[in-house]
């Protein structure tokens, strides 16, 4: 919990407390909301909820309930700022060790408890919201990242087919009942599948840049005009847009279409969990500090049982999938992690990008989004009929 405090902390350290109460997007929160709801997650999970203490601050939790206050309102509410923020974050922390040094975290009595389950559920929490800052982040001029893992672009990049083949079958899809995982991936289940092909790697600037001008659909976002071709310009700095990169910030809408005009289409997330079979997190681009992605193609030495590489980090990748609960779901810990959204209006993202910490990822993890929106890190790769 220390070092993902640290991680939290290090990505705002550039910023002056002004900054961290600007609205920059209505689609997103304040940094200094996402900081003071970290620390209150925690205070309602594990101080009052585990430790059963009084909070803090009696109202305090209203302000920070994502639910109940939209994003672009955010900076209106009586949100904590400045020392008082950092008094609070420290203060909850501080209450979280004695109540995690008081209880064992193996008590098989309690849900919460059990493997230690409301503790993995703070870290993942922490680690998520760091990505949400990370979307904001990019939208702030001149950025400068505290520190920065080079070795992400010193990746190599292996040389393949376009696409690989995943046969027939019957496939787990899900997290099985050992270990961590959210609620929308219980229970595992068996899921028919007919032979499909897979892009080997997931699409790149180059393709995509080929179909806007082809078809005049909408750019990426932060993509800009620079003379024939495009730069981006994130943290407020244009920079040449790699055409060996993968694509990042599509919107559902442009995935889908650029899907139809390869002449292929978007997977479906369970042919993209059985694609992602055998895939490893620890040789991926996850983790947030290489600031960006690998070549489509790297990471070869750890690609799936398929020979898909990258599946795993780098960029999401839209699904054709609505986010949906799998047969016999149950809400777990609170409906509103998973079960409000499910419906027909968001689809599913896998895999995780760059700015995920790799903690967080596993190849059962949903993510889910409108299909509008472009401000996650999310591209794709395509599949068609085998
Ligand atoms: C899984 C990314 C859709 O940001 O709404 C953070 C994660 N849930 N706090 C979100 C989450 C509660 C969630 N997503
Ligand atoms: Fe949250």
């Amino acid at each position: 919990m220390a070092e993902a405090r640290q991680r939290t902390l290090l990505l705002v350290e550039p910023l002056a407390d002004e900054q961290l109460n600007t609205v920059y997007s209505p689609i997103l929160s304040p940094l200094a909301w996402d900081l003071g709801h970290i620390a209150n997650f925690e205070e309602l999970w594990l101080v009052q909820g585990v430790g059963g203490r009084e909070p803090m601050d009696g109202e305090l939790g209203r302000f920070y309930d994502a639910i109940e206050n939209p994003r672009k309102t955010r900076n209106q509410l009586p949100i904590l700022r400045g020392d008082e923020l950092r008094t609070y974050m420290e203060g909850v922390r501080e209450r979280t060790l004695e109540v995690l040094d008081a209880v064992a975290l193996s008590d098989t009595r309690d849900p919460l408890l059990e493997g230690g389950f409301v503790y993995e559920m703070l870290l993942a929490h922490e680690h998520q919201h760091n990505e949400t800052m990370l979307q904001l982040l990019q939208m702030v001029d001149g950025y400068e990242p505290v520190r920065v893992d080079a070795s992400v672009a010193a990746e190599p990049v292996s040389e393949g087919p376009e696409m690989v083949a995943v046969e027939a079958g019957s496939y787990e899809i899900g997290a099985g009942a050992e270990g961590f995982a959210y609620d929308n991936e219980r229970p595992r289940h068996a899921v028919e599948l007919d032979a499909f092909e897979i892009d080997r790697t997931p699409v790149t600037n180059a393709a995509y840049a080929e179909f806007v001008s082809e078809t005049g659909a909408e750019p990426p976002m932060y993509w800009e005009r620079d003379g024939d071709g495009w730069v981006s310009a994130r943290f407020g700095r244009r920079e040449r847009l790699d055409p060996r990169h993968p694509v990042v910030h599509v919107d559902w809408h442009g995935a889908d279409a650029f899907a139809r005009w390869a002449g292929k289409r978007l997977p479906t997330e369970f042919e993209w969990e059985a694609a992602a079979s055998g895939a490893d997190r620890e040789r991926a681009n996850l983790d947030l500090l290489g600031f960006g992605t690998a070549a489509a193609g790297a990471y070869g030495d750890a690609a799936a049982d398929c020979g898909a590489v990258q599946m795993l980090g780098d960029v999401w990748e839209w699904t054709s999938s609505e986010f949906a609960a799998y047969p016999g779901f149950s809400a777990f810990p609170y409906p509103e992690y998973s079960e409000v959204f499910f419906g027909e209006t968001y689809k599913v993202l896998r895999g995780g990008a760059w700015a995920t910490r790799r903690d967080v990822i596993r190849p059962s993890f949903r993510n889910w989004d409108l299909p509008e929106r472009s401000q996650i890190f999310s591209g794709l790769r395509c599949v068609r009929d085998g």
